[in-house]
């Protein structure tokens, strides 16, 4: 075993623990990421910084594993030996946890559980301290009690993906107060990215439009547009839950822009990049919808610019045309004015067969 500083995350294979896991191996860590068993490749996000564990220059592992199989989560953490573990494996689709409940909260919120269980008896047998992040989400202030949202503001989680992650969060304080665990929370607003999953609204719109645009749909089917988020750029996003771990003291942290924009305005911004007007392309289809919403989220980071210095580096306009750029080169297209070449930076992960939910 080398000397590097070891990193296990769970999550590895999601938007996040991509970006989180290049920004690890740049600061010279080894990165351990647990992955799933699936029955067509679910790497595609980090295919890109993969190396052959036989070749001497490899510095990511992967390991078969599933936040709800304890057993399993606490064999790997005997074999890496790490000095922070990131907690991003989720069901982590709004949704779809109205759909399926009882396995979001078992992945989510148990799953959460399961791992705090494995660190405590972890480094109470080797004495090894281990740095802890919790992936904590902004839905957990669902219903509004105050705008803009801060660290003291009260949760009122409105979906069973949100009710997981209240209690995700306060378990990690539990375990940081009782059994001195260095254990951050952080509550990220929403992050997307070209590698954001297929189905989330941003992703759903900039696929679609890169689509429309090359004559392959026609129609792109949403549901409410009237919802408002706090939108930022992932990998500015997993810079910050570094930052938390980096600390003399473990605390819990918002991470936002500080701004709010409605479905529509992304529409009308990421149509606009390609000339085109989404109401002649947009249909509302009601099964997007959740019984119940989160009609607005914006968050205040004052606490993290003041604390660990963080500051988001891309503008909402400049989000969404990454986006929309990097789903038209995709498709061997190009944005039409001009060429802002920030896609480039990127990898979309573009699966244009896939059904979009
Ligand atoms: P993704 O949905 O892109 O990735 C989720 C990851 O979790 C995937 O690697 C997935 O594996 C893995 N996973 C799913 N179920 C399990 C399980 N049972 N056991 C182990 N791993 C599992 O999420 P993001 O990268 O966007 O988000 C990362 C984390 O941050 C999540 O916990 C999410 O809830 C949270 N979050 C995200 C925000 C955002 O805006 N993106 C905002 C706030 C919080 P597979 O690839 O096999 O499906
Ligand atoms: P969210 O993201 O629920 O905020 O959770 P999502 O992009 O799914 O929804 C944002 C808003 O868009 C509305 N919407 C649609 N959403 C989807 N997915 N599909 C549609 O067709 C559609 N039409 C309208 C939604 O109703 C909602 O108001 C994300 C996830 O990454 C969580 O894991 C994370 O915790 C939070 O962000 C912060």
């Amino acid at each position: 075993m080398t000397n590097r500083k070891r990193a296990l995350l769970t999550g590895i294979t999601g938007q996040d623990g991509s970006y989180l896991s290049e920004f690890l191996l740049e600061q010279g860590y080894e990165v351990h990421g647990i992955i799933r068993r699936t029955s067509t490749f679910n790497t595609d996000r980090i295919d890109h910084i993969y190396v052959d564990p036989h070749n001497e220059s490899a510095r990511l592992f992967l390991h078969y594993g599933d936040l709800t199989d304890g057993v399993t989560l606490r064999r790997i953490l005997e074999e890496v030996q790490p000095v922070e573990i990131f907690n991003l494996g989720a069901q982590s689709h709004v949704r779809v946890s109205f759909d399926s409940p009882e396995y979001t909260v078992d992945s989510v919120a148990m799953g959460t559980l399961r791992l705090l269980e494995a660190i405590r008896d972890y480094q109470h047998r080797t004495g090894i301290q281990v740095r802890f992040y919790q992936a904590g989400s902004s839905e957990m202030f669902g219903k509004v009690q105050e705008i803009p949202q801060k660290e003291t503001t009260p949760f009122y989680p409105r979906s069973p993906y949100a009710c997981a992650k209240v209690y995700g969060h306060w378990q990690t304080i539990n375990y940081r107060e009782s059994y001195g665990l260095f254990a951050c929370n952080g509550i990220l607003f929403n992050h997307e990215s070209p590698r954001r999953g297929e189905t989330f609204v941003t992703r759903k719109i900039t696929r679609a439009i890169a689509r429309i645009v090359a004559g392959k749909q026609n129609k792109l089917y949403l549901g409410n547009l009237d919802s408002k988020r706090d939108w930022g750029y992932a990998k500015d996003y997993v810079r910050a839950m570094w930052l938390m771990l980096q600390q003399d003291q473990p605390d819990d942290y918002v991470i936002a822009t500080g701004e709010t924009h409605s479905i529509k305005e992304f529409l009308d911004l990421a149509f606009g990049f390609v000339n085109l007007d989404w109401q002649k392309y947009v249909e509302f289809d009601e099964r997007y919808l959740r019984p119940a919403e989160v009609d607005i989220l914006i968050g205040d980071p004052t606490k993290a610019k003041q604390k660990l210095g963080w500051e988001p580096s891309v503008t909402f306009p400049e989000l969404v045309e990454i986006m929309v750029e990097a789903d038209l080169q995709a498709l061997g297209l190009e944005l039409p004015n001009g060429h802002s070449h920030k896609a480039t930076r990127d990898i979309a992960t573009v699966r244009q067969d896939a059904v979009a939910m």
